[in-house]
């Protein structure tokens, strides 16, 4: 029972003030706190929030944290509209990494064998096929720690391939050092994806083959090659909630932030660690979405693995909270997504509809620009011709007047 207690008034900086009335009891559940907040309306792109004022943003009544995340949304996206991307895993199972939650990790057996590194020709029918089927985003995977070099060879050569089908092209492949991130970059790669998983905290509990500051490298490194910067993590790993806080605080301190910030449940995969982790409730879940929508404004996120396990309900929850990418396709990576013709039922139910590809609109920009160009350049030529004519004319005639001149 709520009884009048401790009023706390924090002034969370910038536009943000948030009241929260305490009751005298222990606090049991979201719905025993009452609060009011006042954001920006279209929120703010910041780096420096502290894991108070995010703690502070889930303990919001859920659809006042709702209402707070549509505004932000919708002041940044259509908020009807889905960026669909789909997955291909290029090279399959046997991972030196020990990520408790993988089931391509050699480190346990979930009946994975190991597989080679697809050959290009395959995923560039496979992306042939994701683009027919609406995507405008071809995401490819590789367990592995990082890329060997001669697999980057063949990797550069999908990149340029898939993009050359007109889709955007991500790739997940372990760390990347600068060196492997250029190269990637000058092969025309939009995105690469790498996930910071959890919290600091909690990560030691989850992987001890690669540290979060690796981690972050990969990520610097993938900025400083001027790709856009694709990173997230799993809830439902036996996180504390705050673990989900400073995750989220994380993800909102890399400047720029992720341009795409995949939020996935995790799919609990037998033979795993986390096999039989208990069910993260779908409500903490949205809570997360919503939190992540407020603190990145500009971002996609992705509500990532995991739909197939997820009611519609909770899928358009998700949605409201400021979700606006997804998976589309049968298959993640080694796990099953919901069926094509169901999410396309689903965005019917909804009346949410594909993105227009943002690098279309970068491909009409460079289509206009380089119609443009070549309209000048066109105009310059026929200018110079005329000018070449007119002295040849001028030319001819002094020519002609020297040669055919009167004879006298
Ligand atoms: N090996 C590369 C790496 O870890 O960077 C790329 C592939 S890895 C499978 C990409 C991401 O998928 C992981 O970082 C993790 O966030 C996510 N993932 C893997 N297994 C998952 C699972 N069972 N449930 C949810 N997400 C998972
Ligand atoms: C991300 O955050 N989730 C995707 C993608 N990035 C590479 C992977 C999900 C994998 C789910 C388990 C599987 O299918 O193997
Ligand atoms: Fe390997 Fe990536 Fe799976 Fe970790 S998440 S085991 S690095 S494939």
């Amino acid at each position: 029972m709520a009884t009048a207690g401790l009023r706390l008034s924090v002034n969370l900086g910038m536009n943000v003030k948030l009241t929260i009335s305490e009751p005298t009891m222990p606090l049991a559940s979201h719905e025993s706190r009452t609060a009011s907040l006042t954001l920006a309306p279209g929120g703010e792109v910041r780096h420096d929030w502290t894991i108070e004022a995010i703690e502070a943003l889930f303990a919001l009544p859920f659809i006042d944290l709702l209402f707070h995340a549509q505004q932000v949304h919708r002041a940044h996206f259509d908020p009807n509209a889905v960026q669909v991307s789909t997955l291909l895993s290029i090279k399959t199972g046997a991972c030196p990494e020990d990520c408790k939650y993988c089931p391509q990790s050699g480190h346990y057996n979930t009946g994975l064998g190991k597989e080679k590194l697809l050959e290009v020709e395959k995923v560039v029918e496979q992306a042939q096929a994701a683009r027919d089927a609406g995507a405008s985003r071809f995401c490819m995977g590789a367990a592995w720690k990082s890329p060997r070099e001669r697999d980057l060879d063949v990797v550069l050569e999908m990149v340029r391939q898939v993009k050359a089908l007109g889709l955007e092209t991500c790739m997940t492949l372990g760390m990347v050092d600068g060196d492997q991130a250029n190269r990637l970059a000058e092969a025309g790669l939009d995105y690469y994806n790498h996930n910071l998983d959890t919290s600091p905290e909690y990560y030691g509990e989850i992987i001890t083959t690669r540290t979060y500051a690796d981690r972050l490298e990969t990520l610097g490194n993938v900025r400083q090659a001027g790709m856009k910067v694709c990173a997230g993590g799993i809830l439902g790993m036996g996180e504390a909630p705050r673990d989900r806080a400073a995750l989220l605080q994380q993800l909102a301190r890399l400047e720029p932030h992720p341009e795409s910030v995949p939020i996935n449940m995790l799919v609990k995969v037998p033979g795993t660690p986390l096999e039989d982790v208990d069910d993260l409730d779908p409500i903490e879940f949205i809570r997360a979405i919503a939190v992540a929508r407020i603190l990145m404004p500009e971002s996609h996120v992705r509500l990532s693995a995991g739909r197939e396990q997820m009611d519609e309900s909770t899928q358009a929850l998700a949605f409201l909270a400021g979700a606006n990418s997804i998976f589309y396709g049968d298959q993640l990576l080694t796990t099953s997504n919901p069926q094509v013709e169901q999410d396309r039922a689903l965005f019917a139910k909804l009346g949410l509809h594909p993105e227009v590809v943002e690098k279309s609109a970068r491909v009409c920009a460079d289509d206009a620009r380089q119609q443009a160009d070549l309209e000048t350049a066109l105009e310059v030529r026929a200018a110079r011709q005329a000018e070449a004519a007119l002295a040849a004319r001028a030319g001819k005639l002094a020519y002609d007047a020297t040669l055919d001149a009167p004879r006298v």
